[in-house]
């Protein structure tokens, strides 16, 4: 019964069939004439030895990062070098709210080629389980951040002013994410400990539940930690968003 009634509210979300409007990207900025499809069937990965991170590779075409991109930089908030980054709370702009949405969909969208099964509770299986899916707003918080060469930010578990489901997207170049558990301490952790994620541009990480709370993440650009795949990542410049919900009270951790 509780798997039909999800099956029901999936349907409700997209519709019975992807043929329906949710095909068409919203444009980010109104400059932009081109318009693109979202994808129908984004390339959802999980990382299996953290519960809750999820990665979509191909979250955002380059005609959408492009668009993304000039709207944030048409805000205003990055017009010197050393302004790297802003913050936003409450209503956010009409590209962050079409952004939150194009993340609806993608989470939608790959939870519908799931077994409905796995989408009743907070099990490893859910992109985000529907009770954080289905909140209104789904974001009501925004920070961008602007990272030149080796510049990254530190390990780090987000505030607890912050409700579970958080969400970031990548923009302009690669870089590899490193994951660490809280109860490492981070001076006697090797490098062989942490879970790299790689996080190209356009791509869209998910982080709920023990992803969230249980794991510190950083990006650490000093040389010898931007290895992917046994090569260096060449470093340019990388923008990022990031999306979370404000609690309403402050929770605890049991
Ligand atoms: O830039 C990123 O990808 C991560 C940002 C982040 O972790 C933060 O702002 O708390």
């Amino acid at each position: 019964m509780e798997t039909e009634n999800q099956k029901k509210l999936l349907q409700d979300v997209f519709g019975e069939s992807s043929s329906s409007d949710s095909d068409t990207y919203p444009e980010f900025n109104s400059v932009s004439s081109s318009s693109s499809s979202l994808n129908p069937n984004p390339n959802w990965v999980r990382i299996e030895s953290i519960n809750g991170l999820l990665l979509c590779t191909d979250f955002l075409s380059s005609t959408d990062q492009a668009s993304l991109l000039s709207a944030i930089y048409a805000e205003g908030w990055f017009t010197e070098e050393s302004h790297n980054q802003a913050m936003r709370f409450g209503d956010l702009p009409s590209w962050a709210v079409k952004l939150s949405d194009h993340i609806y969909k993608a989470v939608c969208f790959g939870s519908k080629e799931m077994d409905m099964r796995e989408l009743s509770s907070d099990n490893d299986v859910c992109i985000l389980p529907l009770r954080l899916l289905q909140r209104n707003p789904l974001f009501d918080q925004l920070i961008i951040n602007v990272y030149q060469p080796g510049e990254g930010i530190c390990a780090h578990v987000d505030l607890m002013r912050f409700e579970d489901g958080i969400a970031i997207v990548s923009l302009e170049s690669a870089c590899v994410m490193h994951f660490t558990p809280v109860e490492c301490d981070e001076k006697e952790v090797s490098l062989a400990m942490k879970v790299p994620v790689h996080l190209t541009p356009g791509s869209l990480v998910i982080m709920w539940g023990d992803a969230r709370y249980k794991w510190k993440h950083e990006i650490n650009r000093k040389p010898g930690f931007q290895v992917w795949q046994g090569l260096e990542i060449e470093q340019r410049k990388r923008t990022s968003v990031t999306l979370r919900k404000l609690c309403e009270e402050p929770v605890e951790l049991t």
